[in-house]
């Protein structure tokens, strides 16, 4: 079985291949840091459908191409270009689509073992950190940036964000902060550290349909920067809202704190009390309860002006001046309507 065609009508934007007792899984736009088009979504629909029926596939190892990325997202720009041409079947098809990926991995059954070594973002988390093994090395860098685009943490991240500890996954969600392999471990982002030099080695070891192999290869994580942070972190972002967040940060009077502030004064301010919101209610959902109410919000936030603006600036023209709607935190009135 091979996946949809890409960009370029060559080689598949999703590899996906039998080796073995093992399905593997090649996302293959390394020019666009693997970031999830159409047919790759199609491609992992296909794939899970396949392999969770076939007794011979033991396990599943998803890769990103090029060695610099495994997956830096959704492909956000087309779904740009398609809410600006009025085309909201195609916005519909893609979030639909995806998000049924994100449960099929949940719900798949087998060990699914994610090797991430590079760029993880959004789109790219949506298809590790539902499965049993998110692999990460010192190359890894993790985040879910989406407030920089007036997105919110979908792909089942809002089910997964309020489950790590204390207010970490609210802190992800609203800065965007990149953690490093180690500090994915220590969140809970990731389960497993493996050094670059020896994922080829484990990429072997796998293939045998053993995913307790992963344990051999993986190594100790001393505790970093994430626990370092973690209860200024709690104190501040379980203030209880937005503007609390805001005012607990400016009371720390700590350079973190600082640094905190003015990166949330970048971030669409609708897209924080979006986050905010979904975050509290979504700690009290299923996956699937997340996921339909993450399709609502697409179907709301993408035509607020806020989306189009954000991709612009952080994608487009990468001139990261956003001019959002309404301009600041303190003018935001509600965000219930967006929820539907
Ligand atoms: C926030 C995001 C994304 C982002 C940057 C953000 C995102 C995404 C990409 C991305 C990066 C490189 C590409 C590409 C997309 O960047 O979701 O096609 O080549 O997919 O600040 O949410």
């Amino acid at each position: 079985m091979t996946a949809a065609a890409n960009d370029a009508a060559t080689e598949p934007s999703l590899i996906a291949r039998r080796e073995g007792p093992a399905g593997t899984l090649l996302m293959n736009r390394p020019r666009a840091l693997n970031a999830l088009d159409q047919a790759m979504i199609d491609g992992f629909g296909a794939a899970i459908e396949e392999w969770k029926a076939d007794a011979e596939v033991e396990l599943v190892v998803l890769e990103g191409a090029g060695g610099k990325a495994f997956c830096a997202g959704g492909d956000v720009r087309a779904m740009r270009q398609a809410v600006l041409d009025g085309d909201h079947d195609t916005v519909e098809r893609f979030f639909t689509t995806e998000y049924a990926v994100n449960q099929g991995i949940a719900e798949f059954g087998k060990p699914w073992v994610s090797l991430i070594d590079g760029v993880c973002m959004g789109g790219g988390l949506g298809v590790s950190v539902h499965g049993s093994h998110r692999v990460v090395s010192e190359n890894a860098l993790l985040a879910m940036p989406e407030t920089a685009i007036a997105l919110f943490p979908d792909v089942g991240t809002s089910y997964v964000l309020p489950r790590l500890p204390g207010k970490l996954g609210l802190w992800i969600a609203m800065t965007g902060a990149r953690l490093k392999g180690p500090e994915a471990v220590e969140a809970g982002l990731a389960t497993h550290f493996v050094p670059r030099a020896s994922l080829p080695a484990l990429r072997e070891a796998l293939l045998t349909g053993d995913a307790g192999v992963v344990e051999r290869f993986a190594q100790p994580v001393p505790p970093g920067a994430v626990a370092a942070q973690r209860p200024a972190i709690d104190r501040c972002f379980g203030a209880g809202s937005v503007p609390a967040i805001i005012a607990a940060l400016e009371a720390e009077g700590t350079e973190w704190a600082a640094s905190q502030l003015a990166i949330l004064r970048r971030m669409s301010p609708t897209s924080l009390f979006v986050t905010h919101e979904l975050l509290a209610r979504a700690a009290k959902m299923s996956l699937r309860e997340c996921l339909y109410t993450e399709l609502c919000l697409t179907r709301t936030v993408t035509v607020h002006p806020d989306f189009a603006e954000g991709v612009r600036s952080v994608l487009v023209d990468k001139d990261g001046t956003a001019r959002w709607t309404p301009p600041t935190i303190e003018e935001v009135q509600t965000v219930e309507p967006l929820f539907g």
